[in-house]
């Protein structure tokens, strides 16, 4: 957890923000960088993949994580809690007042979260099959979760496959995605790395445009930097990491985690 908080807020709320994750989900990532980037105090709740669907249905009637609960509030989804945030602690905001800005920079988390999916496809097709892979999916759990996932090695493999359609044909098409998403990008801040995607300031189309790509790219400060990902995982994607660093998508990911992901853990 980032303690960055310039000002803790009180005491009793520090101890009920909680978010439901799973550590290594790009989606959690978006919610924590959300909440440390307004200097909010938060502690996670790790969920083991499978029975976590039992909790989050307990929590917000849903199954996918994040949830956050803040106080009496739950909420899941991380746009809706992106929103909730915005609306209830405006400070550093990450969506001007101007609404056709705000138009333009929701368009575009809704367009990148929808990429997100993709990546996940084509980051896990690299990693499924990796001896390591419970050792890259419990990474941030305690000794007892990560014994349990060493021990649930094959389920969890069947499960990453059938959760995030880890097939071939739908891995070939998250990759065309992909590629014509970095286009498309890459177009937006022609040829200069130090642009943001509306108006001059980091916003939430910035912070979800970057960590949505940021498991293809393993910038330093997220939760993919290469020496965090298991040898043999970290083999099968080195070629398109390095590809990925010389493009001008690549280096703007990158420097937005630099400049913008401060003290992540
Ligand atoms: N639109 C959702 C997507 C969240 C999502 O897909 N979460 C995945 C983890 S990366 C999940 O919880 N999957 C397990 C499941 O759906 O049972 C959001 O933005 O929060």
């Amino acid at each position: 957890m980032d303690n960055r908080a310039g000002k803790r807020p009180d005491k009793n709320l520090v101890m009920s923000r909680l978010i439901y994750q799973f550590p290594l989900s790009l989606y959690c990532e978006k919610t924590r960088w959300n909440l440390d980037w307004k200097k909010l105090d938060w502690q996670p709740v790790n969920l083991i993949p499978g029975p976590h669907a039992f909790r989050a249905w307990s929590l917000a009637r849903q199954r996918s994580l994040p949830i956050l609960v803040d106080g009496k509030n739950r909420i899941g989804d991380s746009t809706d809690i992106a929103l909730y945030l915005e609306s209830i602690y405006p400070q550093h905001a990450l969506l001007p007042a101007d609404s056709r800005q705000r138009l333009e920079i929701l368009a575009l988390e809704n367009e990148f979260d929808a990429l997100g999916t993709d990546v996940r496809r084509c980051v896990w097709s690299l990693a499924v099959d990796s001896p390591d892979i419970d050792v890259l999916f419990f990474r941030g759990y305690d000794n007892e979760q990560r014994r349990l996932g060493h021990w649930m090695r094959p389920a969890l493999r069947q499960m990453i496959r059938h959760t995030f359609d880890v097939w071939p044909g739908p891995v070939e098409r998250s990759w065309q995605t992909i590629y014509s998403t970095l286009e498309k990008l890459e177009a937006r801040l022609q040829g200069d790395i130090d642009r943001y995607l509306v108006g001059d300031t980091f916003t939430l189309a910035d912070l979800t445009a970057a960590c949505m790509l940021a498991p293809l790219v393993g910038p330093v400060g997220s939760p993919w930097p290469d020496e965090r990902i298991p040898d043999a995982a970290l083999g099968a994607s080195e070629e398109l990491r390095r590809h990925l660093r010389e493009r001008i998508a690549g280096q703007w990911v990158i420097r937005i985690y630099a400049e913008h992901r401060q003290g992540n853990a």
